[in-house]
């Protein structure tokens, strides 16, 4: 007889999901992903100017607004047929650069590391920190009260196998403390060039509001050059610990998958090299992306919406009763295809030229840890990948800072024609981000976001296929059912950000 487990919330910090297994002989057969609350930015979009869009749409989350800000000028460039200038270009990389390396440490950190670093060794803890001195009585005064989730967010956790090297652990939670700080400088570094984060204030299709000064120029290379530090101090070498000491994650968490990339970081001001490039793969053959292969599904949604709508066309009628529905989250589809996005669909598109930089560094760790090149489809060839690729956008941004000039200008103007329409391809952190604009008598006539998260997290789609996590969670095993940390751990490897995803 099987077993239903339901995980709800199962993100540690990112909107409200829910994942329901049904186990049978230790063993997933059968997995629903449930985002659970309505967003409705699509409808508060209709009606008003094209500018406001990136404003509003950046409010979607506080962890990957650039990315909303960015697509939404990107979507715009599209449709007012306008290309920003190299001074532009470098200043949007640059804050989407911090944004990125914050969000995978924290990724690694806050939200994941604690599902294999054993955090109850620092109340054992002796040595002459003072950081983990301080967190040491923290925790043990905390156990002592009568709270009752004492010591949150550290514990209660599940009764499972974590690292057992004291020494690894006591290393890992100092760098969780310090990852804290790196995302304090992060967002600082960003802020030079976008007045403040997390909502920030400069993006204007065509360019930046922001000028070039020396002083910003030094204060973001000095900030970017401690966080390659961190990255490859303590990041990476954290993840190999980790890997190490649980190589079984090197195949859970995998599924025969179709992988989409949408490209990031352009190296030219048409956007047509980026730094991350853009691509499909379908049953592991590459093509190049197809503008109206996008679709989206309702069947299994709380929307009313009609199905199999093209973005541009896409409709966003919440019906929070609907027959059969189990998620406020659409089923994203390619050429009709479920897709995993994010850090292993980016890897595998650049994986296409050997000579990218990501390409580089994931050989690399492939020979260091002796790795098949299957073992990068898995919980844990995610979280190397993102990793990897918070080096490599370090090590770049560092290049671009000392490619501005000063006195040049930082965006183009443009006019907002009566009638138009344009998609702002634009990888964020957890995938690939798509904003489809629609304007009709110079205001917002239609706005669709297809959001990374919806993507992974997508249920079935009308001819009940079921989505990226979905499958992936299929064989996923679950040695106790009152402890299932298993598929926690394949699904956090994602990194679902429901705030995002849900329409
Ligand atoms: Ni709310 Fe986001 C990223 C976007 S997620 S975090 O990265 O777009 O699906």
């Amino acid at each position: 007889m099987g077993k239903t487990i339901k995980i709800d919330p199962i993100t540690r910090i990112e909107g409200h999901l829910a994942i329901k297994v049904e186990v049978e002989n230790g063993k997933v057969y059968k997995a629903e992903c449930s985002g659970e609350m309505f967003r409705g930015f699509e409808n508060i979009l209709k009606g008003r100017a094209p500018t406001d869009a990136q404003f509003i749409t950046q409010r979607i989350c506080g962890v990957c607004p650039i990315s909303h800000g960015t697509a939404s000028v990107f979507a715009q460039e599209d449709a007012f047929s306008i290309t920003p200038p190299t001074n532009g270009r470098l200043i949007r990389n640059l804050i989407l650069g911090a944004n990125y390396i914050q969000s995978h440490i924290i990724h690694f950190y806050q939200l994941c590391a604690l599902d294999f670093i054993d955090i109850a060794a620092i109340t054992a803890y002796q040595g002459k920190d003072d950081d983990l001195l301080g967190l040491r009585d923290w925790v043990n005064a905390q156990l002592s009260s009568k709270m009752l989730y004492p010591a949150a967010p550290f514990l209660p956790r599940y009764d499972t196998k974590y690292v057992e090297n004291a020494e690894i652990n006591i290393s890992a939670i100092k760098h969780y403390l310090e990852a804290l700080e790196m995302r304090r400088i992060a967002h600082q570094a960003a802020a030079l060039f976008c007045g403040k984060i997390p909502h920030a204030s400069v993006f204007v299709p065509g360019g930046v509001t922001e000028v070039v000064t020396i002083d910003k120029i030094e204060g973001y290379r000095s900030i970017m050059g401690k966080l390659l530090n961190f990255v490859s101090s303590s990041y990476i070498p954290d993840v190999i610990e980790v890997a190490k000491a649980f190589p079984e994650y090197f195949k859970l968490g995998s599924w025969k998958g179709n992988y989409l990339a949408v490209g990031v970081f352009p190296e030219n001001n048409e956007k047509t090299q980026n730094l991350l490039p853009a691509g499909v793969l379908i049953d592991g053959k590459f093509s190049n992306i197809d503008k109206s292969s996008f679709s989206e599904d309702t069947g299994s949604s709380y929307f009313s919406s009609g199905s199999g709508l093209h973005p541009f066309s896409g409709e966003t009628v919440p019906a929070a009763h609907k027959n059969n529905a189990y998620s406020w989250l659409k089923a994203p589809r390619y050429q009709g295809k479920p897709m995993e996005v994010g850090p292993l669909a980016r890897a595998l598109v650049a994986m296409q030229n050997p000579s990218n930089p990501l390409a580089k560094e994931i050989t690399k760790l492939a020979s260091t840890l002796n790795l098949e090149a299957s073992a990068l489809v898995s919980a844990l060839g995610r979280h190397a990948i993102r990793a990897l690729e918070a080096k490599v956008i370090a090590q770049r941004c560092l290049e671009w800072i000392s490619q501005l000039v000063p006195g040049e200008p930082t965006f183009s103007a443009f006019t907002i024609p009566d009638s138009a329409q344009g998609v702002g391809f634009m990888e964020a952190p957890r995938g690939a981000l798509s904003h489809w604009i629609k304007v009709a008598g110079g205001k917002i006539d239609n706005y669709q976001c297809i959001v990374p998260t919806t993507w992974n997290c997508s249920p079935r789609d009308d001819q009940g296929t079921a989505g990226p996590i979905e499958q992936a969670l299929l064989n996923t095993p679950v040695a106790d059912p009152e402890n299932p940390i298993e598929p926690a751990r394949v699904v956090r490897s994602f990194d679902p950000c429901i705030a995002c995803a849900v329409h």
